[in-house]
């Protein structure tokens, strides 16, 4: 019999294998799908091939889960409202997936915790799965890896996959192309940013909730209100069949909460009746296959010996101006097609 301190090794070593990690998170068990997840998010090679083969045969299960993206800015209240959403959408009988990426998680692991602290109750519940994740570098955190992790919770089981993301221009862009419905949250009184960066956001938002309209905000809110409603009207349907809307809400009092989930179900009704999810999931994954070949491009490319190689000289003439940015950018790419 082994000593208790070479069990406690075998445990920490444990590592299963791709069949039995597939069959854990086809079978809902919630262990395999982190580690699934936690294969996906790394940067070793034989993790990766790992996830690969793990992903592909995901991938074959065909299922209805339907896709929400939430976004905003900081302290908007994304987890907050989250987390009474969540427990609208359980009370349905559906579960639930939240990926949660936070950019700030790169400087401090404590808001990581922060987010599932205040998805607390949610977190508690046996119909919901919530996994915070480390933006690994990536504008508002969205990277080709959420959208693996979202094919993931998937097969799990998961009927709505919600990923909450911070809204700094481009990544709304990249979360488009992964979900189905986008929702925009804006605090009360933040009608005057719909001059500047918001409005990207704004054109790509299937609806717009407008938070903590508790205690003294409602006043202001009401204003802000018929300000996203006006912006809105402006612009051009981004799916003919829908008129985004805007409603006033409150995670703390649960107002509106259940008008905002009615409006994402009408949405989805309507995919249903036009039969586009498969079309969509289609054109999401071929979204995929290019943001992936783009990341392999980009690796391959800088870890090319002849890139490397001319990298720092080619980056100096640049700076000295003795050779345009474009002609630099040309020789990187000719040393990188150069045979080795
Ligand atoms: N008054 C009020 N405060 C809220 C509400 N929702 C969130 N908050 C607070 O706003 C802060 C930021 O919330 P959080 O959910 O972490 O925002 P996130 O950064 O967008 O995920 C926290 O201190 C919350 O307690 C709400 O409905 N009403
Ligand atoms: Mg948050």
């Amino acid at each position: 019999m082994s000593s208790p301190s070479k069990q406690h090794n075998l445990r920490f070593h444990y590592d299963p294998d791709v069949d039995t990690v597939v069959n854990g998170i086809m079978n809902g068990d919630r262990h395999m799908l982190s580690r699934a997840i936690t294969l996906i998010e790394s940067q070793n090679p034989e993790h990766e091939r790992k996830a690969h083969e793990i992903l592909d045969r995901c991938l074959a299960k065909k299922t209805n889960a339907i896709r929400i993206g939430i976004t905003g800015s900081p302290g908007a209240g994304k987890s907050t409202f989250i987390e009474t959403l969540g427990e609208e959408i359980i009370n349905q009988g559906l579960r639930l997936a939240v990926l949660a990426i936070d950019p700030s998680s790169m400087q401090s692991k404590g808001s990581i915790l922060g987010d599932k602290a205040r998805m607390e109750k949610l977190a508690g519940r046996k119909e919901a799965y919530i996994r915070p994740t480390a933006s690994s570098g990536y504008l508002g955190g969205t990277s080709p890896k959420t959208h693996e992790a979202i094919v993931l919770c998937e097969a799990a089981g998961y009927d709505v996959i919600v990923v909450e993301t911070v809204g700094v221009g481009q990544s709304e862009v990249a979360v488009d192309t992964m979900v189905d419905f986008i929702l925009l949250l804006m605090l009360p009184g933040s009608g005057d940013e719909l001059q500047g960066i918001k409005r990207g956001i704004m054109e790509i938002a299937d609806a717009v909730a407008i938070t903590k309209t508790d205690g003294d905000q409602a006043g202001i809110a009401a204003v802000s209100r018929a300000e996203f409603e006006a912006a809105l009207r402006m612009l051009p349907a981004k799916n003919p069949f829908w008129q985004p809307q805007v409603f006033l809400t409150s995670a703390f009092t649960g107002s509106g909460i259940k008008e905002v989930w009615q409006n994402i179900s009408a949405f989805f009704c309507q995919i249903q009746e036009r039969n586009l999810l498969e079309e969509r999931r289609h054109q999401q994954l071929k979204n995929l296959l290019y943001t992936v070949l783009e990341e392999m491009l980009k690796r391959e490319f800088f870890s090319h010996p002849e890139v490397i190689r001319s990298k720092k000289n080619i980056e100096r003439q640049v700076q000295l101006a003795e050779l345009s940015p474009f002609s630099g950018a040309k020789a990187l790419m000719e040393a990188f097609t150069r045979r080795q």
